[in-house]
Formats: structure tokens, sequence, C-alpha cells
């Protein structure tokens, strides 16, 4: 215990600047920290590292237009490098808007850089965290249409589906809400765009839950949600099941392509390799049908529900069900006391940290920002502490050592005491931020 205020003191209690040997369990994300498989390693030694043109270029885009039905394709470094391109083109001109169901924190913080505005449209179902809902990720489809109508479509560069929804605790999109939305933007002729990080499990959580699907396949699903959207940006550090790699593609639009294309080559890479060395691209091309297996994903979805229920037995408030990566603890009910801006999440995850040396996250407050016009603090709809798991690496005791660390830092919830900026970021603040605790 003593061991770890030292190292936080030193964090300036963000556990983004902790060293990872300081960290027993780390479920600070799910992105890039998996392991990958056999295959994929010997996936490695097929690299073609050519400039232009590399034999793994023509693999990987091979994969993705077979699992995505999309023909054109461009790796990026990660799903920041496939935001930086796209969006800004999208934005046309200065004040537009992008609606999601929920926009995750990169992709919100280059909405703001493109010059546009993030709305988010989520279903009311989300904010009941205990009442069971099997699609707590979808888009309110007439909120939505209401921002349409009222801002004017021609000032809505795009429409962006998170599947799964991650700010809203991992929660899956269904095909039938999914459709719904893709209706609306041919019919105000606004571009759909799926931000797919975790596309195989929320294609998943469609065979086993949506009408109608439960004799469908992953892969089946999967080529279904693409058919319904014009754009697919990816972080490939999810269910991509590799260390780092990101992905654009493009269903038909040649001219949007080529611009794509374009802006990618002084931001990212010459176009057959973006952001990644052509070792990166084999392995990518392996992990995503991997990443599509159903056992694979049928073990996944177990470990994180196991979490979940756990901790909800023991009555600590956390999104019911559980999400695709991650379980999220309701923090705003955990620490009443704690107002918005004194970040209760970030509280409970260095308590944690100090409990048993398990890194999770705060999605919440912190993690919103500042109002890009205003500069006041937004105020998040949830306070989370996110404790994302890792693909293929922790094992179920390592899970129960979490959910005991959680349960004791519960019990002593009233305790706890807020946090303020000792250094504040002007973007992303959440990753670099130096914080001091309000006695
Ligand atoms: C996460 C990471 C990244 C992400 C995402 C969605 C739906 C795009 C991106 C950007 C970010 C993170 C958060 C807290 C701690 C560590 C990392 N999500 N879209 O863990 O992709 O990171 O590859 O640029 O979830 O959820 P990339």
């Amino acid at each position: 215990m003593e061991e770890r205020e030292t190292y936080l003191k030193k964090a300036h209690n963000n556990l983004f600047l902790l060293p990872s040997e300081a960290v027993f369990i780390d479920l600070l994300t799910d992105s890039g920290t998996g392991a990958m498989s056999h295959y994929q390693w010997a996936a490695l030694m097929r690299g073609d590292e050519s400039y232009a043109g590399s034999k793994s270029f023509y693999a990987l885009n091979e994969t993705v237009t077979s699992i995505t039905g999309y023909e054109h394709m461009i790796p990026t470094h990660q799903g920041r490098g496939a935001e930086q391109v796209v969006l800004p083109i999208l934005a046309k001109k200065p004040g537009m808007y992008f609606i999601s169901n929920m926009h995750f924190d990169t992709t919100r913080a280059h909405v703001d850089l493109a010059g546009a505005t993030p709305i988010d449209c989520v279903v009311d179902e989300c904010f009941d965290i205990k009442g069971y809902s099997p699609f707590k990720g979808n888009m309110n489809v007439a909120k939505c249409e209401k921002y349409i109508k009222d801002l004017g479509a021609d000032n809505i560069a795009g429409i962006i589906m998170t599947i799964t929804n991650n700010s809203a605790g991992g929660q899956p999109v269904s095909l039938e809400n999914l459709k719904e939305v893709y209706a609306l933007s041919r019919k105000y002729g606004v571009p759909l765009i799926i931000d797919g990080a975790r596309f195989a499990e929320n294609s998943y959580f469609i065979h086993l839950r949506e009408k109608g699907y439960q004799n469908k396949s992953v892969a089946d699903i999967a080529k279904e949600i693409f058919k319904y959207a014009d754009i697919f940006m990816m972080s490939a550090k999810k269910d991509g099941l590799v260390n780092i790699g990101g992905l654009i593609a493009i269903k038909d639009d040649e001219e949007l392509f080529r611009e794509c294309q374009g802006r990618a080559v002084p931001y990212e890479g010459f176009p057959t390799y973006g952001g990644l060395a052509g070792r990166d691209m084999e392995a990518l091309a392996v992990g995503l049908k991997e990443g599509i297996e159903e056992d694979y994903l049928q073990h996944r979805l177990d470990q994180v529900r196991y979490l979940c229920d756990k901790l909800k037995n023991a009555g600590v408030p956390v999104q019911y069900p559980a999400g695709g990566h991650a379980v999220f603890v309701d923090c705003k009910s955990m620490c009443p006391h704690i107002p918005f801006d004194q970040f209760p999440a970030q509280s409970v995850c260095n308590a944690v940290y100090l409990e048993a040396g398990i890194r999770t996250v705060e999605v919440g407050s912190m993690l919103m920002g500042r109002d890009a016009k205003t500069g006041e603090n937004l105020e998040s709809p949830f306070e989370w502490m996110r404790l994302a798991i890792p693909r293929r690496t922790y094992t179920y005791a390592h899970l129960d050592m979490v959910a005991n660390a959680v349960i004791k830092v519960h019990e002593k919830r009233d305790k706890l005491k807020g946090v303020t900026f000792e250094y504040e970021p002007k973007i992303l603040r959440h990753f670099m931020a130096r914080l001091k605790y309000i006695e």
C-alpha cells in the first residue's frame, strides 16, 4: 500500500502517468493490450515492407473487403489516425455538426479540431443502469431527426454510429436501429460513418439478442451491418486483435476515397501502408478474422459478464447488462458527495489502484473536457469507472481479485475525496493531466 501511495503521488494522481511496472492488473484499456495468437505472430514474418504496393497491403485489403463488403481501404496507425483523415473532409465548412449515438474521446476531439460540434443522441434506456435492455447503445432516432431538421441537413457533416457504444458502457446497437438511422441518412443526404472499433462484439450481441439473427453467423451479421453505412473507421487495436493499427474503409464513394488517400499521405503515410509496417498489416489481416470467431467472442463476453455479475451481486452499481469490452461502475451514485467537476470516478479509480494495484480509467466528466466555445467544464451524463478487459490476457482468478478490490473500495466510498487540476492540457486532458486532492 505504501509503495503504491508513493507511485500515485509521483504520477500526480493520474493513473495514465504510472509506469506499467507499478500495476498488477491493468484494466486501463482493452486497446492494443491483448495477446496476439501464434497465427498472428507467424503472419508477422510474412510482412512485405515495400513502401508502395506492398503484398501485405493487398492481403489486408482482401480481408477488409471480405468482412465489410467495402472495396476501398486505407490503413492508419490507429483509430485517431482514421479520424484525422476522414472527419475534416466531411466537415466541409466551419460550424457543422456530427450527430452520434455517443462520441468517444478522440472522436469528439477530432470533431472539435475539424471546427465542428459533436452531438450525442443515445436512447433513454441507457440511463436506467439497473433495468435490462438488450441494445442500450442505440441512437434515439426521433431526437436525431429533430436535430437534423432544426440545424438543417446541410449543416450535418455526418452521423457517427459507435458500435459498440463505448461511453454508454460498451453497449450494443441493434441492426433494426442501424437500419432506421441509415434510412434517415438517405432521407437527408448525410453520410453515415461506423466507428467500429468493437464491431465484432456488437455483431455477436446481435446474434445473441436480436430477433431473427440466432441462426446467422457473426460474419454474416457484420456484413449486414456494413450495408447500412458509407464509411467505416476502426481502431484495430480492439476487435482487430493487434497491438497497433487502424483502418478507413469506404463503400462506394470513389471521390471521397481519393480525398482520403490524399489526406492520408501527409498525416499517416502512403495509402498502401498508412501508418503501419507491412508486418502489422499481416497481423491485422489474421486478427480481423480471429476477432469474428464465435468461440472466442463467447469467451470474451462471458469474462466481462462474470465480473459485472460479481460486482452487481455485491451491491456495486454497474451498467447492466454487461457490455462487450468492459464493466462500467456508476460512481455518480456511489459518491454523491463528490460533484461532477471534482471527478468522482477518478477518485474511485485511484482508490482501486491503492487497494490492489489495479489500474482502471475514468470515463466521465474528466474525459468529456470543456465546451469548445464557452470553456466551461462539460458535465458527462455518466461518471464511470471503466474496467476494460484486455483480450485473451487475464484469467477468471484475476477477475476475482478485481471484484474483491472494487467491493472493498465500495465499502469505504463515503471517505473518498474529489480531485482538481494541478495542470490541465487543452485537448484530451485526461491523458496527461496532473491532479491534486481537494481536502
Ligand atoms: C479505449 C480507447 C479508442 C477509440 C474508441 C472508439 C469507439 C475510436 C477510438 C480511438 C481510448 C482509451 C481510453 C482510455 C484509456 C486508454 C485508451 N478507445 N473509437 O480504451 O482509437 O485509440 O486507436 O486512436 O473506443 O476505449 P485509437
